[in-house]
């Protein structure tokens, strides 16, 4: 993969940018990062919000995949690594998409279709250099952890960017049984007892498997239900992630 990138000090989204690009014509391997974001994207229509330069937001556009989850857990495991690397700081993941040290999340993936069949756009905001709690917003306290919370020398969001970037290289060519079996080891949800929040309804059970289309077998009352889409508490405080 040859990396394009651009920077833009403010946009609306990078990930609707670059799926504007993409249906422009642009090729995989273009990266857009921000400064800042006025419209940043989460999941199901939630928003992504970070004080002005405080974090990595960054879009890619990757080569699509036929389970959309891999391109989620390569980018996580890649921005994983990144963190691990140049920060000294072990992020678990959390089912499906976020990166978390405890219970507070540093990291948000967001993989969305382009419309086309060849590619599709990842984002990820990555909580880098964030003021003093005492300046956040105060909805972004609770729950929130930057590298600058973690580590005594936190590198720049451009450092992270070119960590991820590099890792994320190594992470496309590994086959798909490679990246799950990656996942499942950093994944704090796999073993929790755990509740699913989904849409109109909530299902409380442990999970206990990450299914080869990425998603998460939870046991409840006796049967195991498959869920493809939701949001996970856990019950539980998450155990470290494993060295390595
Ligand atoms: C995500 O959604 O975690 C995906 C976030 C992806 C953001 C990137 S930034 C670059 C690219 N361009 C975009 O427009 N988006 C992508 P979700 O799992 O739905 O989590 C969203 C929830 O995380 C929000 O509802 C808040 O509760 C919380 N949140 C918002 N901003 C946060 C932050 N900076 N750090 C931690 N949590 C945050």
């Amino acid at each position: 993969m040859r990396w394009d990138v651009h920077y833009v000090e403010q946009t609306g989204s990078t990930n609707a940018d670059v799926l504007a690009l993409a249906r422009a014509g642009v090729p995989p391997g273009t990266v857009l990062r921000a400064g800042h974001q006025t419209a940043g994207r989460g999941r199901l229509g939630r928003t992504w919000e970070a004080p002005v330069g405080s974090s990595l937001l960054a879009s890619f556009l990757l080569p699509a995949e036929p389970v959309p989850f891999l391109a989620v857990a390569r980018v996580a495991l890649a921005a994983a690594g990144a963190c691990r690397d140049l920060a000294g700081v072990d992020a678990a993941l959390k089912w499906p998409n976020d990166l978390m040290v405890g219970e507070r999340k540093l990291a948000g993936v967001l993989a969305e279709a382009d419309g086309g069949s060849s590619t599709m756009v990842v984002g990820i905001g990555c909580n880098v250099a964030w003021p003093p709690l005492d300046e956040r917003p105060p909805h972004l306290r609770e729950g929130v952890t930057a590298l600058s919370d973690l580590a005594a020398s936190p590198p720049t969001a451009g450092e992270v960017l070119t960590g991820l970037l590099d890792r994320l290289e190594g992470w496309l060519l590994a086959r798909p049984d490679e990246v799950l079996d990656a996942y499942r080891r950093v994944c704090a949800t796999l073993g929790q007892p755990v509740r699913v929040e989904l849409a109109g309804r909530a299902l409380e059970g442990t999970a206990t498997a990450l299914t080869p289309s990425g998603e998460l077998v939870v046991a409840t009352g006796g049967t195991s239900v498959t869920v493809t889409a939701g949001d996970v508490v856990h019950l539980r405080a998450s155990p470290p992630p494993p060295p390595g």
